[in-house]
């Protein structure tokens, strides 16, 4: 089985839509291996989202990945479960985001963007170590 990074933006979770997220991965077939609320701490956020550090919009991403309670996730599916899990999702920016996805149905704004999901194989190990070390 093959496992992904899912988080669940504290937008989301101040929305109270964290459920509704995870219901559609669920729906699609991925199983939820590990799950928890947790407000990232910066120095975490800032590991995790190190490949955006030279963007201007660093330091707001950081802000907001930390502001409150993130739903953070692991899920499994039998091949490319990242893949599906960014389908989902819908585009970065939830105007352009297709009606059907995550955040074509849910958001707005790009800086609050409801989901986060790793965006390939690597970054799915790399991300589940960084979130989940003893799994
Ligand atoms: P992704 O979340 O779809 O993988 P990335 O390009 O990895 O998108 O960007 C990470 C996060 O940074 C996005 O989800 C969004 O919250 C934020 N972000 C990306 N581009 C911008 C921008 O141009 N302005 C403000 N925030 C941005
Ligand atoms: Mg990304």
């Amino acid at each position: 089985m093959d496992r992904t990074f899912v988080a669940c933006k504290p937008d989301a979770v101040e929305r109270g839509l964290a459920g509704e997220i995870i219901a559609r991965f669920e729906r699609k077939g991925l199983k939820l291996v590990a799950a928890e609320l947790r407000t990232i701490d910066r120095s975490t956020a800032e590991k995790h989202y190190e490949e955006h550090a030279s963007k201007p919009f660093f330091g707001e991403l950081v802000d907001f990945i930390t502001r409150g309670p993130a739903m953070l996730c692991v899920f499994e599916g039998p091949e490319d479960t990242w893949k599906v899990v960014r389908t989902l999702m819908g585009a970065t920016n939830p105007k352009e985001a297709a009606p059907g996805t995550i955040r074509g149905d849910l958001g707005i704004l790009m800086t609050e963007n409801l989901v986060h999901g790793s965006d390939g194989p690597e970054s799915a190990q790399r991300e589940i170590g960084i979130f989940f070390p003893n799994l």
